[in-house]
C-alpha cells in the first residue's frame, strides 16, 4: 500500500509528464509551422517519450493498489521566436522536472516508501540523461548562431530521431 501523501505526489507527477508531452507537442507544431520538420520529429518523438513517463507512474500507482486521479493538463505556450528559443526553453523545462523527480525521492525517503524509492531510480537516471541531451542541442545551436546551412544540417540530424 501507499500512503496518500506519496499518491497524490505521483498523480501530480502524472500530470508534470502529461504536460511535458503536451508542451513539447506544441513545440513540434511550432516548429512544424516554420517548416523545421526535422526538428519538428524530434519534438514528436520527445511528446511520445513523456507520454510513455506518464504511464510509467500510472502502472506503479496501480500495481501498489494506489488510485490515478487525473487532472486537467494546462494549456501550453503555442509560439516560440526560433528553434534556439525552443530547445533552451526544453531544456529549463528538463531541469524544473529533475527538481521535482527529486523531490519526489526525498518524500519516498521521508515515508520509508523503499518501493517507491527503488521505483523512482528510474526517473532519476533517465532525468540525467534528457537534461544531458537537450542541453548538447543548445550547445549545437549556439555553435552555429545564424548560418542557414549549419541550421538545415542540424534539423537533418534531428529529424534522424523520428526514424530510429
Ligand atoms: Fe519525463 O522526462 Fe522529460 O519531462
Amino acid at each position: 500500500m501507499i500512503s496518500e501523501k506519496m499518491q497524490k505526489a505521483l498523480n501530480d507527477q502524472i500530470n508534470a509528464e502529461m504536460f511535458s508531452s503536451y508542451l513539447y507537442l506544441s513545440m513540434a507544431a511550432y516548429l512544424e509551422s516554420e517548416n523545421w520538420n526535422g526538428m519538428a520529429a524530434w519534438m514528436k518523438a520527445q511528446s511520445s517519450e513523456e507520454y510513455t513517463h506518464a504511464m510509467k507512474l500510472y502502472h506503479y500507482i496501480n500495481e501498489v493498489e494506489g488510485k490515478v486521479t487525473l487532472e486537467t493538463i494546462e494549456k501550453p505556450k503555442t509560439t516560440w521566436n526560433s528553434p534556439l528559443e525552443v530547445f533552451e526553453e526544453a531544456h529549463k523545462h528538463e531541469l524544473y522536472i529533475s527538481d521535482r523527480i527529486n523531490k519526489l525521492v526525498a518524500l519516498a525517503i521521508q515515508e520509508n516508501d523503499y518501493a517507491t524509492n527503488l521505483f523512482l531510480n528510474w526517473f532519476v537516471t533517465e532525468q540525467v540523461e534528457e537534461v544531458s541531451t537537450v542541453s548538447q542541442i543548445v550547445h549545437k545551436f549556439k555553435l552555429i548562431g545564424d548560418n542557414k546551412t549549419s541550421l538545415f544540417l542540424l534539423d537533418r540530424e534531428l529529424g534522424m530521431r523520428a526514424s530510429k
